[in-house]
């Protein structure tokens, strides 16, 4: 990330979120209750998680480590508005590092062109270094590429094919 414009010279960043309404934070077992789901839930299908399963989850995610849901609250409101998950990959590939991978990326609808997006995926990138990750991948739809690119992310031609098989 050493050569992004948007880490290094930021008018809205992790350490300079721009606004006292909102605050950047990891996941809470509270946020079932700020509408984190129902923010999930405009990124794609969530299926209809009771609280249990929630907690549950949640439990198991802190157990296993490596994962880091964070989130955007909008203090006024105590609703979630912004979403991303770091998942950190144990490799021994590179001199046994680590990997992660950028989940699950959401701004509410109504947040538009406040340049949230930005803010949550420059944070968890930044993350991911500090971390150790010698790589940050991700997984978008086209119309998302130059976004992706505006904050350093790259498609590395004949080498990063996203391919799925669902079940
Ligand atoms: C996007 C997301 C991915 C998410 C998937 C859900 C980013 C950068 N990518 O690819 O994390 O899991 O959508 O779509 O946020 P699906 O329900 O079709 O798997």
């Amino acid at each position: 990330f050493s050569k992004s414009p948007a880490v290094f010279n930021p008018k809205i960043s992790a350490v300079n979120p721009g606004a006292d309404w909102m605050v950047v934070r990891p996941l809470q077992r509270g946020d079932f209750d700020k509408g984190f789901l129902q923010l999930l839930s405009q990124l794609t299908s969530t299926g209809s998680i009771t609280r249990k399963q929630f907690d549950e989850r949640f439990t198991q995610m802190k157990i296993s480590g490596g994962h880091y849901v964070t989130v955007i609250e909008d203090k006024r409101s105590s609703k979630i508005i912004a979403a991303a998950t770091l998942t950190v990959e144990q490799k021994f590939i590179h001199n046994c590092s680590l990997r992660g991978r950028l989940e699950d990326v959401v701004v509410n609808d109504t947040y538009r062109g406040k340049q949230l997006g930005k803010l949550i995926v420059v944070t968890v990138s930044l993350l991911a270094q500090e971390l150790g990750c010698y790589k940050m991948s991700l997984d978008c739809k086209d119309k998302l590429i130059k976004f992706y690119e505006s904050l350093g992310y790259k498609l590395e031609p004949g080498n990063s094919n996203a391919m799925n098989m669902r079940f």
